[in-house]
């Protein structure tokens, strides 16, 4: 979608809050610890600013991200006029089922994505943000509210689940500085880890062995492919829920700077999700698919027509492509 907004400053997005009351807060489609991190840490700030606002999402919340989504009031008042706000939301494309009804009624969008380009009328984008969490929690200080266990809850799942851990490269020393912020508010940083990072589902770990089964390679061995098939879902019984972080396998692979993994949708078509290392930028190539994101990740869609086959050849027809201006040479599949 075409920029028709404008950006905004943190100072702004704060008096724009401030002015405004019946917040619909939008996430993004199947919702992440950041998406929902933001969006019911921000419907508890509102909460404190005497405001009232509904998160809502097009997908079901996973259950591991209960134990803060319950603490947040959903008292909108649907019936009157609502002042629509998206969080983590580069694209109206990524609100799912809420595209159609509400991709021209944004009014404000807090988001980290660089490839954000402005659908709504005013954004505050901070790129430098690993999560945008990071960005609630610092709006939260602008407004003078005092952020509390709650909050810091859903904030540090956001913050801790965009940057894998603490691990990712996009982890700055504010993120840190942060994160020692909301664990000063007693919030359990080790237990919201463990349920994060170390526990797995049974059918999960089954579907991964599926999948490494099939793990592909190529380009010498620097990209490896992952596909999670219908069938993987139907034999296992895991929904994309179960599937979180599934994208950091392919790149962990001694050697692998890119790590593609796709994961067929029921209705048809794939979803995917790219990973990469320096010097490959995973934006350039979800761009060239009509996708977008970060430079370490990102992701893209095709639609039906695409098989199993065809979906992976054309992904890599455009690693291929940006991994040959990435090292200004060609790079044969081996
Ligand atoms: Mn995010």
């Amino acid at each position: 979608m075409e920029s028709k907004g404008r950006f905004i400053t943190l100072f702004e997005t704060a008096e724009f809050l401030s002015g405004k009351d019946n917040f619909l807060i939008l996430t993004h489609q199947n919702p992440d610890g950041d998406t929902l991190g933001s969006g019911f840490g921000l419907a508890m700030i509102l909460d404190k600013l005497g405001k009232k606002s509904t998160v809502i999402c097009s997908d079901e919340i996973p259950k591991k991200y209960e134990y803060f989504t319950s603490l947040a009031p959903q008292n909108a008042d649907l019936q009157k006029a609502l002042t629509v706000i998206a969080v983590d939301v580069a694209d109206t494309k990524l609100l799912g089922d809420l595209e159609e009804k509400y991709a021209d009624k944004v009014e404000l969008c807090i988001d980290h994505h660089v490839s954000n380009v402005g659908y709504a009328k005013a954004t505050y984008l901070d790129g430098s943000a690993a999560a945008n969490c990071e960005c609630i929690y610092e709006l939260a200080k602008l407004l003078g509210v005092e952020v509390d266990a709650n909050m810091a809850l859903a904030l540090y799942t956001g913050i801790s689940t965009d940057t894998g851990c603490f691990r990712f490269s996009n982890t700055t020393a504010k993120t840190h500085r942060i994160g020692a912020d909301l664990i000063e508010l007693g919030i359990d940083s080790a237990e919201i880890n463990r349920v994060m990072f170390e526990t797995k589902s049974r059918i999960r770990v089954e579907l991964e062995r599926m999948a490494l089964d099939a793990m592909q390679f190529h380009f010498n061995n620097r990209c490896a492919v992952i596909v999670i098939t219908r069938e993987m879902y139907e034999k296992t019984g895991c929904k994309d829920e179960d599937l979180e972080g599934i994208t950091a396998i392919p790149r962990s692979i001694e050697g692998v700077i890119v790590g593609v993994t796709l994961r067929e949708r029921e209705q048809g078509g794939f979803k995917i999700s790219v990973r990469t290392y320096p010097p490959v930028d995973a934006s350039a190539i979800c761009k060239r698919v009509g996708g977008g994101g970060h430079i370490r990740a990102a992701g893209c869609q095709l639609g039906a027509e695409y098989s199993t086959e065809d979906a992976v050849k054309e992904m890599l027809k455009h690693v291929k492509a940006v991994m040959e201006e990435s090292f200004a040479g060609t790079v044969t599949d081996k």
